[in-house]
């Protein structure tokens, strides 16, 4: 589906590629993640209330309905995990779907790629926490196009250790999916909505990935992926190096709206929000 969104944008500007938003990165390089330099002007515009500034700044749905956020207002929210998506993406024992997948009812549901997808929706809540609305918010396919590099690693690692990423596996049978009739939904050979050639298993197959699109890595130390907006960074505390952006911020109020205003440390890093 994303393939497919991106190929319509390259009809009108064939030098776009989907980014997507690693925020695995927010959640351990930065102390408060609500200070992301994705929800700034410089990008997806602020986090805090109706969208008043950046690129998507007054947007309305096709509802008529603001574009709205509430980045961490809801309690006990958080962003992915780096050690849960390190699990998914490395650790061979992790090597079947069924090990990734959400079966409902099951304590471990944060353990799997899903439940660590449901948490930036939360985590930015507003129209990206409602299931009808999250993807009238741009942040939505900044978010999947991550989930979707997540899963993909998943596949690679299962050819590694020779599992056929193909294979699509039953969804079994407990409470929950009888309730919701989720079984008969996910059905290997039920017909895709809205894409009445495919059936379920054919968003397993292979063949997407590396002939129609690939992935850029995640930027990674020491050279974070030659993006002027990251440097390799250091902290004693985390005892490691890790790709930092160079954004130093700070927040002001004009004519009662909350505006959230990086700087960009062409050189350097931010200390204390100054350029050094
Ligand atoms: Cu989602």
């Amino acid at each position: 589906m994303f393939y497919r969104f991106e190929t319509a944008i390259r009809q009108q500007d064939d030098s776009v590629t989907l980014p997507y938003w690693d925020s695995v990165l927010d959640n351990q390089n930065i102390t408060d993640p609500r200070h992301t330099v994705i929800f700034t002007d410089q990008f997806l515009g602020n986090g805090d209330g109706i969208v008043n500034s950046g690129p998507f700044k007054h947007w309305r749905d096709i509802n008529n309905c603001p574009l709205q956020r509430q980045v961490s207002r809801i309690n006990h929210t958080e962003l992915p995990s780096p050690g849960i998506i390190n699990m998914i993406e490395n650790d061979i024992k992790v090597r079947y779907v069924k090990d990734v997948i959400d079966h409902f009812g099951k304590a471990e549901q944060k353990l799997t790629i899903e439940g660590q997808h449901n948490l930036p929706h939360e985590w930015i809540g507003g129209t990206m926490d409602i299931l009808n609305s999250s993807a009238r918010d741009p942040a939505f396919i900044l978010h999947h196009a991550f989930i979707d590099y997540v899963w993909e690693k998943f596949r690679q690692k299962q050819k590694r250790l020779g599992e056929n990423p193909e294979f699509y596996p039953p969804l079994g049978k407990t409470y929950e999916t009888d309730k919701y009739n989720l079984t008969a939904f996910h059905t290997a050979n039920r017909t895709m909505d809205c894409f009445p050639w495919m059936e379920n298993k054919d968003g397993y197959r292979s063949n997407y990935v590396g002939i129609l699109y690939e992935y850029e890595e995640s930027p990674k130390c020491p050279n974070c992926g030659k993006s002027k907006y990251l440097t390799c960074s250091h902290e004693l505390k985390k005892m490691h190096w890790y790709c930092s952006d160079r954004f130093c911020r700070w927040r002001f109020t004009h004519m009662g709206l909350t505006h959230n205003h990086p700087r960009y440390c062409r050189r350097g890093w931010c200390r204390v929000s100054l350029c050094l």
